[in-house]
């Protein structure tokens, strides 16, 4: 369905070359089945899409093949499987295979795959590509975030009435008092394109808690790459492990999200 290229060892380029036959696997009729909740949908394409992005990467770079598989590929469809969804120091490839599952079943035109590269911890290399336009994001930490080769800049507004707010959960609005005081709020249904969007400066924030690092990884080096901030909902440095992710193009507007968290903050890691 996707193919997947990793052009070197540094810089990983994920192109899809079947636009038309995703486009075309999304008409189709789909399995899809639920997981932890009723409306926590997977179906086979994450699974396919999970299953070759990973070993595409180990025939790509025979000298990541893990000894231990845990230690170095972490991927949402694997760790509902039951694979230990661990961050170590090794090498570590961090997948969403479908990101925006649910969009995928309605054919609602958010879909993207998103491919994280950490090491030591620290995240390298994000990719991410939008599956409906074909749009490809890529960066490098310490060389840029690129759209389809055309470097992103994220939004230099630090007027929280300019700003352009999204999220995913709709009630989480009615908890936190952000829409009031801003333009606007949006939900996409895709964590990471809705991150690519604050990487390209379309919109100003993004907040959520419940996210995956898989949902993250990737979108937080493009964002970064691309001048912004990505940071923890209680203002603190990004741990990918929490669960809880403020994105910007400025401090300011990031500043602002946080402090409008401060009343449900705590104890709070869920996305419903
Ligand atoms: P997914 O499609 O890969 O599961 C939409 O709700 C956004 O939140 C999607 O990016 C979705 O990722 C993400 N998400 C993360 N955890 C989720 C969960 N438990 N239920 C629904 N969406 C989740
Ligand atoms: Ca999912
Ligand atoms: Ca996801
Ligand atoms: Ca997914």
């Amino acid at each position: 369905m996707f193919l997947i290229y990793i052009n070197n060892p540094c810089i990983a380029a994920l192109a899809a070359e079947n636009t038309i036959a995703v486009q075309s696997a999304v008409k189709q009729e789909k399995q899809v089945s639920s997981k932890s909740t009723p409306t926590d949908l997977v179906t086979e394409a994450d699974h396919q899409v999970e299953e070759l992005i990973i070993s595409t990467l180990r025939e790509k770079y025979p000298s990541h093949t893990p000894v231990d598989y845990n230690l170095r590929f972490i991927g949402e469809e694997s760790s509902a499987a039951g694979v230990k969804c661990e961050l170590r120091d090794d090498p570590t490839w961090i997948i969403d295979p479908i990101d925006g599952t649910c969009n995928f079943v309605h054919s609602f035109p958010m879909v993207a795959v998103s491919i994280g590269f950490a090491v030591k911890k620290e995240l390298e290399l994000g990719v991410i590509y939008h599956c409906f336009d074909g749009t490809l994001y890529t960066a490098r930490k310490g060389h840029g975030a690129f759209c389809n080769g055309v470097r992103l800049q994220v939004s230099k507004e630090k007027d929280v009435s300019k700003a352009l707010i999204l999220t995913e959960i709709a009630h989480l609005l009615m908890e936190v008092r952000i829409s009031p005081l801003t333009r606007s709020v949006r939900i996409i249904g895709s964590s990471t394109l809705a991150l690519c969007h604050i990487a390209s400066g379309a919109a100003e924030a993004y907040y959520q808690y419940g996210l995956h690092c898989w949902d993250i990884a990737a979108a937080a080096v493009i964002i970064r790459e691309a001048g912004g901030y990505v940071i923890d909902t209680t203002g603190g440095p990004l741990d990918l492990m929490s669960r809880r992710v403020v994105a910007a193009g400025t401090r300011q507007i990031a500043d602002y999200v946080v402090k409008q968290l401060q009343p449900i903050n705590y104890g709070r890691d869920d996305l419903t």
